[in-house]
């Protein structure tokens, strides 16, 4: 399908905001003090429009391809009608913790929310060695009332088929499929890596209960319609401001352009992911205390998830069948899965396309050793999630393993 409509740019933003009525009351278009291009993901385009009083919008617009590759890998900008329903949808049932939608343009495929200029991406906070409180819980209780407040625990039976089949996603879920659980493992040439991490690529390809494991995860990823998931939950998806004497901390998910009726452990998996991605980096720049805090964070992730799962779960839909002590069976299945998806979201992020800044931006000796640890975390948490599922294991075996190759 040709999709033929005008990309916004920083020339013409303005000019934008002031045709949509609902956009233009909300800063003083006669007095912009910044317009600023900050796309700095794999996909879209992101402006920041800011008046002189300090008040701003972001216009989030999805572009037919792409932005990584360009042209040549055409992507439907439909994703942009995903982003915005599902932040409708959590904003509704997680207040607080994602960023207000003021419009969404159905014809150019532009999101128009909340500035959030305030706020940290939590990768880049991370990388700067920042540690900010309170955040696993709070994007825990988010990804538990989503799980909640999607699935057929929280809304009636033939409303969730209706939005399983509104939020089909193909396009973004095949990018997913593709780069987290199949190249990885059968390149087709957009792999990558150091030549000295060569071997280590070779050896998670090659390392077959791995791969059985990762064929599970993918099944599920492809079959599991529980919830409508975020879908790209790791740390660059979310934002951070800590507290101050007038405010307390702020976490918000952004970006759910990937968000699909899925399985609700591939959102936590990507959180465990990226904190020992996280922890890699720590360790490599010499601060294993700021390793182990990273690794700290899967536990109170699991635990307000697991809390704000069955704090709701007596308000259940089919209680006849849906007993008291279901709630627990179910989050037990999702504790396992979340060390299968974690396994699949770190070695992704370490072969595949799309990596991340907390390692590519290492020092040469170091990275090498990061990847390692990563990839060699991965092969852990897929093997090591049918010995003890706890959270608090996951953190300790990572560091471990992470430990045990870093570079000297
Ligand atoms: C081609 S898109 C590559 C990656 O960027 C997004 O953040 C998703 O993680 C996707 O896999
Ligand atoms: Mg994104």
């Amino acid at each position: 399908m040709a999709h033929d409509y005008e990309h916004l740019r920083t020339d013409t933003v303005v000019g934008y905001l002031a045709s949509v009525p609902a956009l233009a009351e909300r800063l003083d278009l006669t007095d912009v003090a910044t317009i600023e291009e900050v796309g700095d993901g794999n996909l879209n385009l992101v402006f920041i429009i800011e008046d002189r009083a300090g008040r701003g919008v972001v216009l989030k617009q999805a572009l037919p391809y792409v932005r990584l590759v360009g042209p040549d890998w055409p992507m439907t900008p439909e994703r942009a009608r995903h982003e915005h329903e599902a932040l409708r949808t959590y904003g509704a049932l997680a207040p607080g913790l994602v960023p207000d939608v003021f419009a969404y343009d159905a014809d150019r495929y532009i999101v128009a929310m909340e500035d959030l200029s305030d706020h940290r991406v939590w990768r880049a906070a991370l990388n700067d060695g920042e540690r900010h409180d309170g955040v696993a819980e709070a994007i825990g209780g988010f990804v538990a009332a989503v799980a909640f407040g999607t699935s057929v625990f929280g809304i009636d039976a033939e409303d969730h088929k209706a939005a399983v089949g509104r939020a089909l996603n193909p396009q973004l879920c095949r990018i997913t499929e593709d780069l987290v659980f199949t190249e990885p493992y059968a390149d087709i040439g957009r792999n990558s890596v150091d030549p000295d991490n060569e071997e280590d690529a070779v050896a998670l390809a090659g390392d077959s209960a791995m791969v059985a494991e990762i064929g599970l995860a993918k099944w599920k990823f492809m079959t599991a319609a529980e919830a409508l998931i975020h879908g790209d939950l790791h740390t660059g998806s979310v934002m951070v401001r800590d507290s101050d004497a007038t405010r307390p901390v702020s976490v918000k998910a952004i970006d759910p352009e990937f968000s699909f009726y899925g399985p609700v452990a591939f959102d936590l998996g990507a959180l465990w992911a990226n904190y020992v991605i996280a922890a890699a980096r720590a360790l490599a720049l010499g601060e294993p205390d700021r390793a182990q805090w990273c690794l700290e964070q899967a536990p109170p992730t699991w635990s307000a998830f697991e809390k704000g799962f069955l704090e709701r779960w007596p308000g259940r839909r089919s209680p006849e069948v849906f007993s008291d002590d279901m709630g627990a069976a179910v989050v037990n299945g999702w504790l396992g899965d979340t060390w299968l998806f974690a396994a699949a979201k770190m070695a992704r992020r370490i072969v595949g396309l799309a990596k991340t800044t907390d390692i590519e931006t290492l020092p040469g000796p170091q990275k090498i050793g990061a990847a390692r640890g990563v990839l060699h975390a991965a092969r852990m948490a897929a093997t090591e999630r049918h010995a003890g599922r706890s959270p608090s294991r996951f953190g300790e075996l990572a560091l471990e393993t992470l430990r045990g190759v870093a570079t000297p």
